[in-house]
């Protein structure tokens, strides 16, 4: 059984305490928050014996396998380096960085260690998202030509985060990067970047909708589109609605789940509705339900020594695309993205 600390107790982190319970191979003995009353509180909640308000302490007094850093990206180099110093794997929380140069730097820092970096890059993990990754990859479509992703919502994400309508980044930084990586795991990686953003929300200070063309080393195109400011019925939120073109067909992730394949002249509609796990709420199960699964798939690679699919190395090329639609959209220009440094 391998022996688990967490770092940060916010918003986020009693998903990954109720996922890491149900997890096979791995135990949260130990956890740590700045805010010793939140630390306290998860503590009580899950049944966690040792809590610290130190990730240095915690990383001191027990003999931990990995760390799971559910802080903000501010905080995730600094918190990488300190684990991999105190020999321990990791698996850390999108957004990877606040810049590429930090993102960088950790996953050479964990290739120094010669310990495994995982970012906890959890969309292209949701099972209906799955799905479509599994009918592509198993070449439904053929080689697929044209793929869309989209979020559209006008759901009250600033309640819950009050720090996403702080910062001058948003939506890109935020969710935008979930997309992009569902469509680079679909169509591969990426050449060039066009974005346009605006900011519609008055009360925020970042971007909320971003409209993003990728042009992919294969010459094909996406785009992802994404937005916090669509008033509209049915609401979504949090789901991503996909539709990708191949010669052999077409295969569409719809509002409420629904999934359609149209392939070898045939139709199939299928109901892709995530599980409702005993302790997950709507609308939010279909997030929930994927930090599970890529909770379990660290612990697999941790055991059977393999290369995770979202490592830091992978989510590389996911953070450059973040950072290349923010410069297309600051300079109004289509940014290469061996151009990111
Ligand atoms: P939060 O601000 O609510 O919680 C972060 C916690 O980390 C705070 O309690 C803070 O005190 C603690 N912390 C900060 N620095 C620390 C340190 N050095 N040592 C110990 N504790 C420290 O944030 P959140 O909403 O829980 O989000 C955390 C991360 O999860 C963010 O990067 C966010 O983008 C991400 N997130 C991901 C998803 C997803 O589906 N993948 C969903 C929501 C949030
Ligand atoms: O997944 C996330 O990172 C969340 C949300 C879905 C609200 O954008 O911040």
């Amino acid at each position: 059984m391998l022996k688990g600390g967490i770092i940060g107790t916010g918003f986020f982190a009693g998903n990954h305490l109720n996922g890491w319970k149900a997890v096979e191979g791995a135990e949260i003995v130990a956890l740590c928050d700045l805010d010793a009353e939140k630390a306290k509180a998860a503590a009580g909640a899950f049944d966690i014996a040792h809590v610290h308000g130190d990730a240095e302490e915690m990383l001191t007094r027990h003999q931990l396998d990995f760390v799971d850093i559910i802080t903000t990206a501010p905080t995730h180099r600094p918190l990488v380096e300190l684990a991999l110093r105190h020999g321990v794997h990791v698996i850390c929380q999108k957004p990877f960085a606040e810049n590429m140069a930090d993102a960088r730097a950790m996953v050479e820092a964990a290739d120094r260690a010669g310990k495994t970096l995982m970012v906890h890059e959890n969309f292209r993990w949701q099972s209906a998202v799955r799905r479509v990754i599994e009918l592509v990859r198993a070449g439904r479509i053929g080689t697929p030509f044209f793929c869309r992703g989209s979020f559209r919502s006008g759901y009250d994400v600033f309640s819950g985060q009050p720090y996403l309508a702080e910062g001058k980044r948003f939506i890109i930084e935020d969710l935008g990067i979930h997309v992009l990586d569902v469509v680079r795991a679909l169509m591969g990686d990426v050449a060039r970047v066009s974005a346009v953003t605006t900011r519609v929300n008055p009360a925020i200070n970042g971007e909320d909708v971003a409209t993003i063309l990728l042009t992919h080393e294969s010459g094909m195109a996406s785009v992802v589109d994404c937005s916090y400011a669509s008033r509209r019925s049915p609401e979504t939120f949090p789901e991503t609605l996909i539709e990708i073109d191949g010669p052999e067909g077409t295969i569409r992730l719809d509002a409420g789940y629904r999934l359609t394949v149209q392939a070898g002249g045939e139709e199939e509609v299928i109901d892709a509705s995530p599980p409702l796990l005993d302790w997950a709420e709507r609308p939010w199960h279909n997030i929930q339900e994927s930090v599970v699964t890529i909770q379990q798939h660290f612990i697999h690679c941790l055991s059977e020594g393999a290369v995770p699919e979202t490592s830091g190395a992978d989510n590389l090329k996911t953070f450059a695309l973040v950072e290349a639609a923010y410069v297309s959209a600051a300079e109004g220009r289509s940014v290469p993205t061996d151009s990111i440094g």
